[in-house]
C-alpha cells in the first residue's frame, strides 16, 4: 500500500483508533460525538415534556466484525439521553415491542412510587405489544439513568439503559468549574454466551405464556407468581416447586462477562474525550453494568465532583476511581498535559475483548490542540526505521 492509500484507509477507520496521529485528523475530530448517547428531543404537552421510548431486539454491533441480539431502547445500545431541567414535568410513553415483558425504572430520580418501575412491587409488567406512560417531576439535580427492571440480571445487560441527566441552571459544578463541554460514559459488563441463552428461553417460555393465558388456562404456580406468600408457603406445603428449587440454573451458568462496553462500544470502537491545553471537561460516568470498575486515566489527576448525582461538599483530587454497579460518579478533568492519554479500567480483565488484551474500557483523552511536532515519534521509536505508530493495534 503506497503512502497517499494508507493515509485514506487511517483516516476512514481513525476514529476507532486509541493511537496518536489519526486521532487529531479533522474527520476523527468530527466523528467524536457520534460515540455518545443522543439527547432526545420531547413534544411539550402544555408544560409537560413528552418522550417516547419504546424496546426492540436489535443487531448491535459491539467491535468491527461482532454483532450480539440485544435489547435496545429506541434502536440504541445505549437508550437516547433524557436531558431536562430540575422541576420539569416529565411524561415518558414507553411502547413494548418485544414478546418479553420489561418496565423502566428511573434510577436516582425523585419518582412517585407507583412510577418507580418495579414489576409486582409498583406495577403490573408492560407486556408484549402493550404501552404504560411514566409521569414525574425531574428531581433532583444532576447525573441518573434508567434501565428495565424485569428480568434484570439479562435485561440491563442486554443494553436496556440510558442516562438521564437533570440540570440545573445555577450548576454548582459548572460555576466551581467553568467547562464548556462534557461528556457521558456508560459502562457495562456482557456475558455475551448468557445473554443468547437467556434470551431465547425466555422468548420461548412467553410464548408459552401468551399461549395459555389466551386461551383461559394461565396457572399461577406454572408462571411463579403468587398474591400473598401465605399462598406461596401452602402451595410449597401441598408440593409445589419453586424454580429456585428446580435448579433451573447452576452458579457456572450466572453470567460471567467476556465483553466490557462504554456507551454500547468496546475498544478499538470505544467514544474518545476531547480536550484543549487550559480547557475543563466534565465527565459523567454511569455504571449500568454488574461489574465493578476502578477508573484510571494517564497523566493527570481529576476531581471527582459529584456521587450518584450529588455535588460533594469539597470535590476530591485522585487518578482512579471506583464505579461501582448502579453508581454515577461525575468528575472534573482540567487540560494541563497536553497529548493523547488513555482512561481505561484498572482491572485489566475489564480491557479485554472476549478474553483478549487489548479491548474493552479503554478510550482516550485526546488534546485535539497538540501541535504537529509534538505528535513526532520519539527517536527510539524512529530508529525502528516507523514513519508512524500502528492505526488499530489489536495483538496483546
Ligand atoms: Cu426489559
Amino acid at each position: 500500500m503506497d503512502r497517499r492509500n494508507f493515509l485514506k484507509t487511517s483516516v476512514t477507520i481513525s476514529a476507532a483508533s486509541l493511537f496518536p496521529a489519526p486521532l487529531l485528523t479533522p474527520e476523527a475530530i468530527a466523528a467524536v460525538p457520534e460515540r455518545f448517547p443522543k439527547p432526545m428531543t420531547p413534544t411539550l404537552d402544555g408544560d409537560v415534556k413528552e418522550f417516547h421510548l419504546s424496546v426492540d431486539i436489535i443487531q448491535q454491533e459491539i467491535v468491527p466484525g461482532f454483532k450480539i441480539h440485544t435489547l435496545a431502547f429506541n434502536n440504541q445500545i445505549p437508550g437516547p439521553e433524557i436531558r431536562v431541567t430540575r422541576g420539569d414535568k416529565i411524561r415518558v410513553v414507553f411502547k413494548n415491542n418485544t414478546e418479553l415483558n420489561h418496565t423502566i425504572h428511573w434510577h436516582g430520580i425523585f419518582v412517585p412510587w407507583r412510577m418507580d418501575g418495579v414489576p409486582y412491587v409498583t406495577q403490573m409488567p408492560v407486556m408484549p405489544g402493550k404501552q404504560f406512560v411514566y409521569e414525574f417531576v425531574a428531581e433532583p439535580y444532576g447525573t441518573h439513568f434508567y434501565h428495565c427492571h424485569w428480568g434484570t440480571l439479562l435485561h440491563m445487560q442486554a443494553g436496556m439503559y440510558g442516562s438521564f441527566i437533570i440540570e440545573d441552571p445555577d450548576d454548582p459544578i459548572k460555576k466551581q468549574f467553568n467547562y464548556e463541554r462534557e461528556y457521558t460514559l456508560l459502562y457495562s459488563a456482557h456475558d455475551v454466551n448468557f445473554i443468547r441463552k437467556e434470551l431465547n428461553a425466555m422468548l420461548d417460555r412467553m410464548k408459552e405464556r401468551m399461549y395459555l393465558m389466551k386461551h383461559g388456562r394461565f396457572d399461577k404456580e406454572r408462571f411463579a407468581t403468587f398474591d400473598t406468600k401465605d399462598e406461596l408457603i401452602e402451595a410449597v406445603n401441598e408440593g409445589y416447586q419453586p424454580p429456585y428449587v428446580t435448579n433451573r440454573r447452576s452458579p457456572s451458568e450466572l453470567p460471567q462477562p467476556n465483553w466490557f462496553t462504554v456507551n454500547g462500544k468496546s475498544y478499538p470502537v470505544t467514544p474518545n474525550l476531547l480536550i484543549k491545553q487550559g480547557e475543563n471537561i466534565r465527565v459523567r460516568l454511569i455504571n449500568a453494568g454488574t461489574e465493578e470498575h476502578y477508573l484510571h486515566l494517564h497523566g493527570h489527576d481529576f476531581w471527582q465532583v459529584c456521587d450518584d448525582g450529588v455535588p460533594v461538599p469539597q470535590p476530591w483530587q485522585m487518578n482512579t476511581v471506583r464505579l461501582s454497579p448502579g453508581k454515577t460518579i461525575d468528575i472534573l478533568i482540567e487540560g494541563k498535559n497536553r497529548g493523547i492519554w488513555t482512561f481505561h479500567d484498572h482491572d485489566t480483565r475489564r480491557v479485554t475483548n472476549n478474553g483478549l488484551y487489548p479491548g474493552g474500557n479503554l478510550l482516550a483523552l485526546v488534546y485535539e490542540d497538540t501541535p504537529p511536532e509534538e505528535m513526532e515519534l520519539n527517536p527510539m521509536t524512529k530508529k525502528m526505521g516507523l514513519t508512524s505508530l500502528p492505526v488499530v493495534a489489536l495483538d496483546e
